[in-house]
């Protein structure tokens, strides 16, 4: 973008009546150093911690003072953040580029409770489905579930897309340790053959069953890796018949489900009030209930609702995911930061930031509200990440002395998962030396004490004062991945809020869809077609004709 995105609309987040003692508090806090806001308040490390259901929320080490929290959750009520969170848990049409509720809670609502949609209960609805996912998984884990020729599933593919893989394999890699290992579990994406290719060669298609996971059913790389599964199946199995035994479907469009040629008994369904980004707890989630079993993913959405019921109720200044979305706006408003780095201190977290990028950038990348008026205010930033300690031994450098300001969440666990020696003490250690540097830098007279020459003296000064969110609970499991997720979608909740945009929508990502579907015939036309794109594109469509012609 060249500029300013346009101009500020009638009810824009700069014009709230909170607005102007935010701006003040910032004027104020500027100047200060952490080292100084430290000093001056020798209790602030224990009182700017948030806890809730197990997990601690460390962030005194924000470059905030005593006055910015409760400023921060004045723009919060003053944005409507409580309204409009009932809006959401009670089914109202808040997606409003789409028409459609925004249900993702009812996901993991209790049996028993009761949330309409249209004057229909939903919740009964999702235990249905959970019920039936239940016992499929169970006969899969078993070995009831027999392939075409009798042999059990050894192996499962989840063929699926963007909301539809992403929760899913990072869920499955965060929860291994509670996964069957007799069970081979891979995930298929790109339409890049390769990843089809790599992901099954090794496989007997008599064991294997695919998991097709589309909400419309429609997705290009889904629905070509599906049919390409299809052709592999029965190359080795030879009869349509075998497909009711190796493919299953997770959609809401029992239509192509049975177009295809999947037995919509074999479908589980969800609903249109479920976002793609959201839905990993749904349906979607049908692989992840394979590899870990139905009582695992019963508890993985005890913690999603725990959360849930937290950030409904708590107040703002205890409340972790409004607090963490307000010091993302926070910094996204007045320090620049035009990205937020998510750094697990835990290995089977290894896709938690990817997954992250999704629901957080796919929500908020967005630069008009509600009532279609452009935004005056950077919105969603750039989420990224890697696990740590790995991240430290590359771009932490940028990070600690750097010209860009990167907040960081650090999130680690007390307890690993697999005792070895002194690793999880030395992991831990690694979390703790990182916060603390970042925040406080080390001053020239500190390096110069240390006997360094004069010359290097600058490039050996850490200046600090660099933002991070500590992120603490007692040991992965279930429930504490579905706790750590629903913190961030309400904290992207919070923010898109306040921003005043739909968090819910994509038509971005709408685009992509359907404009390679123009171009594909005219890579197929046997003729070069005539081409009314831009010179450029109509010179790459030559350019790869001719290549791949020539081979
Ligand atoms: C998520 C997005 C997008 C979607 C994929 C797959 O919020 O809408 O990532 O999940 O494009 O779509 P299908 O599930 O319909 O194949």
């Amino acid at each position: 973008m060249d500029g300013p995105v346009g101009p500020a609309g009638e009810s824009g987040m700069r014009s709230l009546a909170s607005w102007p003692d935010l701006v003040d508090n910032r004027a104020g806090v500027s100047g200060r150093h952490l080292r100084e806001l430290f000093a001056g308040d020798p209790g602030r490390g224990e009182q700017m911690v948030a806890e809730a259901e197990g997990l601690r929320l460390d962030y005194s080490k924000n470059r905030i003072d005593s006055e910015t929290v409760p400023r921060l959750v004045a723009l919060a009520e003053d944005a409507g953040l409580r309204e409009r969170t009932e809006a959401m848990f009670s089914g109202e049409r808040i997606n409003v580029t789409e028409g459609r509720a925004v249900l993702h809670t009812a996901l993991r609502a209790p049996r028993g409770t009761v949330i309409e949609v249209a004057g229909h209960d939903v919740v009964a609805d999702v235990h249905e489905v959970l019920d039936r996912m239940a016992s499929f998984s169970d006969r899969i884990r078993s070995g009831d579930w027999k392939g075409h020729t009798g042999k059990p599933i050894r192996n499962v593919i989840n063929i699926g897309i963007g909301g539809s893989d992403l929760g899913p394999v990072m869920a499955y890699r965060a929860l291994r340790h509670y996964s069957d290992r007799d069970l081979t579990v891979r995930f298929v994406s790109n339409v890049d053959a390769t990843d089809f290719v790599e992901k099954t060669h090794d496989l007997d298609p008599e064991e294997t069953l695919f998991v097709i996971a589309s909400k419309t059913f429609t997705t290009l790389e889904t629905m070509t890796n599906a049919r390409s599964a299809r052709e592999w199946s029965l190359a080795a199995l030879g009869d349509h018949a075998a497909v009711a035994k190796h493919f299953v479907a997770v959609s809401t469009n029992a239509e192509e489900v049975a177009g295809f040629g999947i037995d919509t008994d074999n479908m589980f369904g969800f609903w249109d009030w479920v976002g793609g980004r959201y839905s990993m707890d749904s349906a979607i989630g049908l692989t992840t209930m394979i590899a870990i079993g139905p009582e695992r993913f019963a508890e993985m959405l005890s913690g999603f609702h725990a959360i849930d019921e937290h950030f409904r109720t708590a107040p703002y200044e205890r409340n972790l995911p409004a607090l963490m979305g307000l010091l993302t706006l926070w910094y996204a408003e007045f320090f620049g930061a035009e990205t937020v780095a998510v750094l697990p201190y835990e290995q089977y977290l290894e896709r938690f930031p990817a997954y992250l990028q999704q629901l957080t950038m796919e929500s908020n990348g967005k630069h008009v509200r509600l009532d279609g008026t452009a935004v005056d205010y950077a919105t969603g930033p750039i989420f990224w990440g890697e696990p740590g300690t790995n991240g430290q031994h590359s771009f932490y450098q940028l990070i600690h002395q750097g010209t860009h300001l990167i907040p960081c969440d650090l999130i680690f666990f007390a307890r690993g998962l697999n005792p070895l020696g002194d690793h999880h003490d030395l992991l831990v250690a690694n979390v703790f030396a990182q916060a603390e540097a970042l925040a406080f830098g080390k001053t020239a007279d500190e390096v110069r004490a240390e006997g360094v020459e004069e010359h290097l003296v600058p490039h050996k000064t850490f200046e600090g004062n660099r933002p991070t969110n500590v992120l603490m609970a007692e040991r992965l499991d279930p429930a504490t991945l579905g706790k750590l997720v629903a913190l961030y979608e309400h904290s992207v909740f919070t923010q898109g809020t306040i921003w005043g945009i739909d968090s819910f929508d994509q038509w971005g990502v709408e685009l992509g869809k359907t404009l390679a579907k123009r171009i594909v015939p005219e890579l197929q036309a046997r003729e070069e077609p005539e081409l009314e794109h831009d010179s450029s594109t109509n010179a790459l469509i030559r350019a790869y004709r001719a290549g791949r012609d020539r081979g």
